[in-house]
């Protein structure tokens, strides 16, 4: 098949499920145009039947704003007429916009794009921040062949918010078991950030507000409190770090964190770490939980939107949201239980794997095209 796969490139989950995804389906023989304003992150060149193609909208004096979205659906009009038999989008806003849009010229030249939208959980969340964006959110869905979410609990969510027919089609996120794995845990690396006695905890995130970062660094120092040997490792840039390093000099425990800022390797870091540890105010889904699990790092979260599908409990333990001293007990149960936990999170994750998932698009990519021939 020739498909087209477009996403957002900055660092966050949904690009590296587009990339991974666009990654796996070029492995299997099919032809993917991977379709972003820059490279995504975790896009390596040099992989045939992997193409990449970068959107630029017209730098144009009198545009404030550039104009991407019609730019893109410009791309995904060309690419289609040059052979790209569908496409995959990544968010509604805007990607399934302009893929409607691309979708209406190209009828025009009797040519049917199937739309397939995926929802990674901001979609459905910022339309309560912002009311003009819901009419339109709704349309871009309403007019995909297929709208998947990546948890049932988003796809509820979704549901309900936009009034919709029927539920989004549930397609979890994936991981690569074998780039993350207990076997890239290497000791010469962790004696950097921790001594062989020290218990490790790990977090990686675009540092967020709604990563709730600084809660980590509280839940950290009150650790450390109880005597328990601890270091801290904060994987990730964005907004909140700065914060978090502040609060750490303030707390007292600067010594005993690292922040690592933005890396290209994540799963060599994930793998020296005993627990994985978020604080989330959501998550659709967690995938830098599930990759801690595939890595055999155990998981202590938040009871929120998607966590609870993926963090089972031989995985890991969820913690009331906000509730700090559960977080710590939590923290405290896992590591009693290291062992034990840590196997728990690589089957749980195995569960997750790249050859599991990815087939359930392709099956949902022939769904979605033999739908619009039926339709035309
Ligand atoms: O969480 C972020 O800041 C990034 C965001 C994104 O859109 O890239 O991640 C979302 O999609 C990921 C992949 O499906 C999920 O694993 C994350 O849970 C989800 N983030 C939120 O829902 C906050």
């Amino acid at each position: 098949m020739q498909i087209g796969i477009v996403c957002f490139p900055v660092i966050g989950g949904s690009g590296v499920v587009a990339t991974e995804l666009a990654r796996a389906l070029a492995c299997k023989g099919h032809v993917v145009h991977l379709i972003s304003s820059d490279p995504p992150l975790r896009y390596t060149p040099c992989l045939p039947y992997l193409y990449f193609h970068q959107v630029a909208p017209p730098d144009y004096p009198l545009f404030q704003y550039k104009p991407y979205e019609s730019a893109l659906a410009g791309r995904l009009f060309r690419l289609a007429e040059e052979g790209m038999e569908l496409v995959h989008v990544h968010y509604a806003i805007p990607h399934a916009v302009s893929a409607y849009l691309a979708q209406k010229a190209l009828e025009e030249c009797g040519i049917y794009l199937p739309v397939i939208t995926t929802l990674h959980g901001t979609d459905t969340k910022l339309v309560k921040e912002y009311i003009d964006l819901h009419a339109i959110s709704k349309m871009a869905l309403q007019s995909s062949t297929v709208v998947t979410a990546v948890s049932l609990a988003l796809a509820r969510e979704t549901e309900i918010e936009f009034s919709l027919s029927a539920p989004p089609v549930v397609i979890p996120n994936f991981v690569d078991t074998h780039t993350f794995s207990p076997k890239r845990r290497d000791e010469s690396l962790r004696v950097a950030y921790a001594s062989p006695e020290e218990f490790l905890l790990v977090h990686a995130s675009n540092f967020r507000p709604i990563k709730q970062t600084p809660q980590i660094i509280y839940l950290f120092a009150e650790l450390l409190e109880t005597g328990l040997p601890v270091r801290l490792l904060m994987i990730g840039d964005g907004a909140e770090r700065p914060i978090c390093e502040r609060l750490a000099q303030s707390l007292g425990v600067e010594n005993k964190v690292c922040f690592t800022g933005g890396v290209a390797e994540l799963s060599s870091l994930l793998a020296i770490g005993d627990v994985f540890v978020l604080t989330s105010a959501y998550e659709s889904f967690g995938l830098a939980a599930l990759e801690a699990m595939a890595c055999g790092v155990p998981v202590v979260a938040p009871a929120v939107g998607g966590l609870p599908e993926v963090i089972r409990p031989e995985g890991g333990r969820l913690f009331s949201p906000g509730d700090l001293r559960s977080a710590r007990e939590a923290i405290l149960k896992v590591i009693q239980s290291l062992p034990a936990y840590k196997q728990g999170a690589r089957q749980v994750a195995l569960t997750y794997d790249t050859h599991k998932i990815v087939p359930l698009y392709e099956s949902l990519y022939a769904e979605a095209k033999a739908k619009v021939s039926t339709n035309k």
